[in-house]
């Protein structure tokens, strides 16, 4: 067969074979057989050298438009291979935006976190201004400035843990009555302060006690401050924790800060008053000590108490929670169990 003859039928078989082509792969595979070192056209043109001075020019011409032909309709080959693959992918991983997302899950305040917020919300309403303390506190003020001097029998109450001698782990929130007093400026008005925080105690743990519970410490101290707004301060407290109908009751106690000094009860959640393991027969929960302060409280701290007195109390807000919700085991709000801490949802 002549050359130009040969050239012309390997173009068409060339042609045909691309036009069906349907991967890359294949198509370099044609490219190499047809155009690469030892491909068909190149062959062709290696023996153009055998050929006569007239009919290389034309037969060099044909191969020429024969190689250009095949590349360009490669170059196409290709674009329409991949713009298939490209669209194919489109199709296949096509979002649907109108999905619903998985909702991440909203983490909540601890349930006495809740409570802390709720008092202070109610006092910051009244007036208080909220003043943190230090959980690391001195002997001195945790003691002696609330006039439990060394040696008294009322430290038996409350043994802590001690990290010196002279430093502990606060047993109560009372600190803060001499920490505040101190510092406050009466020339600019009555002190009203609350203090919420941990303490801790050298407790036997059980239903209604706990080594590390919190305590909120109230202070109001002004000119012609009485029993009487007290009473009232507790009653607001009482009620906008329990609502109207749980009983309160005030009982009278001792605090070596106060005199005269009260504790007061709420109605046990369980029984409602008739006796259970929870109240341990009495019918009542204890909730918060208070009382009138002390005058050696205020001359210990340089505040004269023939011009000023006042009130302080201190509430516990882990056994509030119990009582609002009727949790039958304080140690229930340590255990850091998901299930039983997930039902105290945070309002709104
Ligand atoms: C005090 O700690 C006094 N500082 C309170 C006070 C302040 C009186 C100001 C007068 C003036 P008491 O030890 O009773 O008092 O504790 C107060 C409250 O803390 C209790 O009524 C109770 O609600 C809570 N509480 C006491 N011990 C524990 C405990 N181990 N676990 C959980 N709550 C406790």
């Amino acid at each position: 067969m002549e050359l130009k003859d040969k050239l012309t039928a390997i173009a068409e078989k060339a042609s045909s074979e691309i036009r069906v082509v349907s991967s890359l792969e294949e198509l370099e595979n044609l490219r190499v057989s047809y155009l690469g070192k030892k491909g068909e056209i190149t062959q062709v043109l290696k023996g153009m050298k055998d050929l006569s001075a007239e009919e290389r020019p034309v037969i060099g011409q044909l191969a020429n438009q024969v190689r250009d032909q095949l590349t360009e309709q490669l170059a196409v080959t290709r674009q329409r291979i991949e713009t298939e693959a490209l669209n194919k992918r489109l199709a296949e991983e096509t979002l649907d935006v109108t999905l619903p997302g998985s909702k991440p899950k909203k983490g909540q305040s601890h349930v006495i976190t809740q409570i802390m917020e709720e008092i202070e919300d109610l006092f910051l309403g009244m007036g208080y201004q909220i003043i943190e303390g230090n959980e690391v506190e001195e002997d001195y003020y945790n003691f002696e400035r609330v006039n439990l001097p060394q040696n008294h029998p009322a430290r038996d109450m409350q043994d802590t843990f001690y990290i010196t001698p002279e430093v502990l782990l606060r047993t109560h929130t009372s600190p803060l009555q001499a920490r505040t007093l101190e510092q406050h400026d009466f020339s600019k008005g009555p002190l009203k302060m609350i203090s919420p925080g941990k303490v801790y105690r050298r407790d036997t743990d059980d239903a209604t006690h706990s080594h590390q519970f919190h305590q909120i410490e109230g202070m109001v101290i002004d000119k012609h401050i009485t029993m009487a707004d007290l009473k009232g301060t507790l009653e607001t407290l009482a009620k906008k924790m329990f609502g109207e109908n749980r009983e309160i009751r005030l009982r009278p106690s001792y605090f070596p800060f106060t005199e005269p000094s009260v504790e007061v009860d709420v109605s046990c959640f369980k029984c409602g008053g008739s006796g259970c393991s929870v109240c341990k027969g009495t019918g009542w929960i204890e909730i918060l000590g208070a009382g009138m302060t002390h005058p050696e409280v205020l001359k210990m701290s340089g505040v004269d108490p023939e011009i000023y007195g006042g009130f302080a109390f201190g509430l516990g807000p882990d056994r509030i929670a119990m009582l609002k919700y009727g949790v039958d085991d304080i140690r229930n709000f340590y255990l850091n169990d998901q299930r039983f801490l997930e039902q105290f949802k945070v309002k709104g």
